[in-house]
């Protein structure tokens, strides 16, 4: 965490709506009252063991394990000498059962296709696929790399290499070839699976290029798979790239599922953390399936007649946990959409709830306040009434944008569940049981069972009431990462050691007198643009990367529909000239760098940047005149920022 961060954390927030769960919904929850809610979560604290136990009764073992949990902090071992296997959990149990012709994956394609897999059908496809890995030569304990648009081919990538035991890494498509390259370098992928293309409004994404770009960097790649989406031209390797139709027509559509360590890895997944370098989150396999599947049963109160739509890429956590591994553990039938809320219209998302009578619906604040602005004539103009549940992630939800949610969505009868958790945490950690917890706007509630968060100072105290602090978890939890990829010590660094004992989310955070807990947002050097997370270091290396740029510094400033924007301060190399060329050139060298999504939304020239005597960037002075909170004149040309800083420090004195 930032030193500058470490003040007052304070909350302006105040919120005194309470909406307790509609009694015809509760009555039919699986968790239908506080007292049942309260129960459990003190039974989990009080014996967590005997209760996560109990808990992983639910998963399909191929060998029950030895000791539940064995933790040497900071690291944990759960279910500790269990076997079994991911997809077999989210496949073939249903394929074997009577849901065997249930659809476990409604798809849309952008342009309108349809495509439904049954348990059934996917557990053939997965099955071979998972061939097709084998036959490039992955074995357990391969990663292979995933960077494709959101096609049942992903969810069916994901699936074959947790049968075999290949852990996955998926990359965002909206990834740049360079940062592509950095993952795959970074955990040494065999095999990386792709697609020629995919639609997000109405153009093409060009995977396939991207993907060319960076094999030609990492030579741990023995192979490329290409599925075919788009149709368009697009260059093959000899050698080295196989079309996933070629290889799946020879494959056979029996596999045997691995029998794996509860502890196996099931994926990497990276992510933004304070350093310029993406922390590659190690999940594995048993207490990660556990938390998914938990969650969301308890979280979305999932039945066996619900359809219930994701609308998270693969490519982040929430496509992980709550698309794959959570709704498919539990038998679901899940909608997969693989475009744009707005192609070809506004109405894109209403119209797809309407087709398929989705009822549930689980999506991000920013989202949410796109389809504010574009306004209710869009939602209003479909029937909606399949719609029990709601659901938000991501960022914090700003009490205007969940009333909007609650009237205009959920009709007034659906609860909404505001869900707080990380790639770190596996699965959701903070969220109401809608059938038992009282929701409140802006606030995500009560802790899930097994659950044990708190607010704390920096030296580990805890705050009182209605106080701002940092929020740490004080127990382990089954979901929970297992380390950094590689690098064991940044992971005790990073999580275990601000606050000693505890684990570190790097949220701020109060709790009020009811024991519902409202989250801050970071108090680190993370960025959150749309619910996407970036770190300004990340940026900065980006900007520094290019040959006209001396000095870099990043920060976050307040943005109405995406909760933060990206500004840019940037001192030029001696000779160089400001200009508007130069800043477009600048922003287009970023999204080479990282992707669209770190496309910095301003950028300053100065002459020089803001700086302590002890040389630390003043960032919260950066905050101020981003957020325009200073004014610092025209910020076309250079400006003289050492002025502004020189005159804090007097101020200061
Ligand atoms: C699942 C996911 C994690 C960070 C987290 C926090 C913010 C997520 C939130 C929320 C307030 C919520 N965050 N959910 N803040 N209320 N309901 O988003 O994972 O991409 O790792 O981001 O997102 O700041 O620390 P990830």
């Amino acid at each position: 965490m930032s030193a500058e961060n470490g003040g007052s954390i304070v909350s302006i927030l105040t919120e005194n709506r309470v909406f307790p769960p509609p009694p015809e919904f509760a009555a039919k929850s699986h968790v239908s009252s506080l007292e049942q809610y309260e129960s459990l979560w003190n039974r989990a604290k009080d014996d967590p063991e005997g209760f996560w136990g109990e808990m992983a009764q639910t998963l399909q073992w191929s060998k029950p394990w030895e000791k539940v949990l064995d933790w040497n902090p900071p690291f944990a071992k759960w279910f500790v000498g269990g076997e079994l296997n991911a997809s077999v959990n989210c496949v073939d149990r249903h394929a074997a059962g009577p849901n065997k012709d249930k659809a476990a994956i409604i798809w849309e394609g952008e342009p309108g296709e349809k495509r439904v897999l049954t348990y059934q059908d996917l557990l053939v496809e997965v099955s071979r696929f998972a061939n097709v890995l084998k036959g490039l030569g992955v074995v357990k304990g391969d990663v292979v790399a995933i960077y494709m648009p959101m096609i049942p081919e992903l969810v069916i990538a994901v699936l074959a290499c947790a049968r075999i035991g290949a852990p996955h890494t998926v990359v965002f498509g909206g990834f740049s070839a360079e940062a592509l390259a950095g993952r795959i370098q970074d955990c040494q992928a065999k095999v990386l699976v792709t697609a020629d293309g995919g639609f997000r409004r109405g153009k093409v994404v060009p995977l396939k290029e991207n993907a060319d770009g960076a094999a030609a960097v990492c030579p741990s790649l023995k192979a490329v798979v290409v599925a075919k989406r788009t149709g368009h031209d697009i260059a093959m390797t000899a050698g080295r790239d196989h079309w996933w139709h070629d290889l799946a027509a020879k494959a056979s559509s029996d596999c045997p599922a691995e029998s794996l360590d509860s502890e196996h890895p099931l994926y990497i997944l990276y992510t933004s953390g304070s350093t310029g370098k993406p922390k590659g989150i190690l999940h594995t396999t048993g207490g990660y399936l556990l938390g998914a599947a938990l969650t969301t049963k308890w979280v979305f109160d999932l039945k066996d007649d619900d359809v219930y739509f994701c609308t998270a890429d693969i490519g982040w956590v929430t496509g992980h946990s709550y698309l794959v591994y959570g709704p498919l553990a539990n038998g679901a039938t899940s909608v997969m959409y693989e475009g744009a809320p707005n192609w070809p219209d506004e109405g894109r998302f209403w119209k797809i709830i309407q087709e398929y009578k989705v009822s549930i619906l689980y999506t991000a604040p920013t989202a949410i306040r796109a389809f504010m602005k574009w306004g209710e004539q869009f939602p209003k103009s479909y029937d909606l009434s399949s719609l029990r549940l709601l659901g938000s992630v991501g960022e914090p939800i700003n009490p205007e944008a969940w009333m909007w949610y609650h009237r205009v969505i959920g009709g007034e009868r659906c609860p909404i569940v505001d869900t707080w958790w990380q790639t770190e945490t596996g699965s959701i950690m903070i969220a109401p049981m809608p059938g038992a917890t009282p929701t409140i706007p802006g606030s995500a509630t009560r802790p899930l069972p097994g659950i044990v968060p708190e607010v704390v100072t920096r030296d580990g105290k805890p705050v009182g009431v209605n106080e701002g602090g940092f929020l740490v978890i004080k127990q382990p939890w089954p979901s929970m990462l297992r380390t950094l990829y590689g690098d064991d010590e940044r992971y005790k660094s990073t999580y275990w050691s601000e606050v000693p004992g505890c684990y570190f989310t790097g949220d701020g955070a109060r709790r009020d007198e009811h024991g519902n807990f409202w989250i801050m947002g970071r108090v680190d050097d993370v960025l959150n643009v749309a619910g996407h997370r970036l770190s300004t270091m990340e940026v900065e290396s980006a900007l520094v990367s290019h040959p006209k740029v001396a000095e870099a510094a990043v920060v976050g400033k307040p943005d109405e529909l995406r909760g933060q924007a990206i500004s840019a301060f940037v001192t030029l190399e001696t000779g160089q000239e400001a200009s508007e060329a130069l800043r477009q050139e600048l922003r287009a060298h970023v999204v080479k760098e990282i992707g669209a999504l770190a496309r910095p939304d301003d950028i300053r020239f100065t002459e020089s940047l803001p700086k302590t005597r002890s040389g630390k960037i003043m960032r919260r002075l950066l905050r101020d005149v981003a957020a325009g909170r200073e004014s610092s004149g025209d910020t076309s040309t250079l400006e003289d920022l050492s002025v502004l800083a020189k005159l804090k420090e007097e101020d200061e004195v």
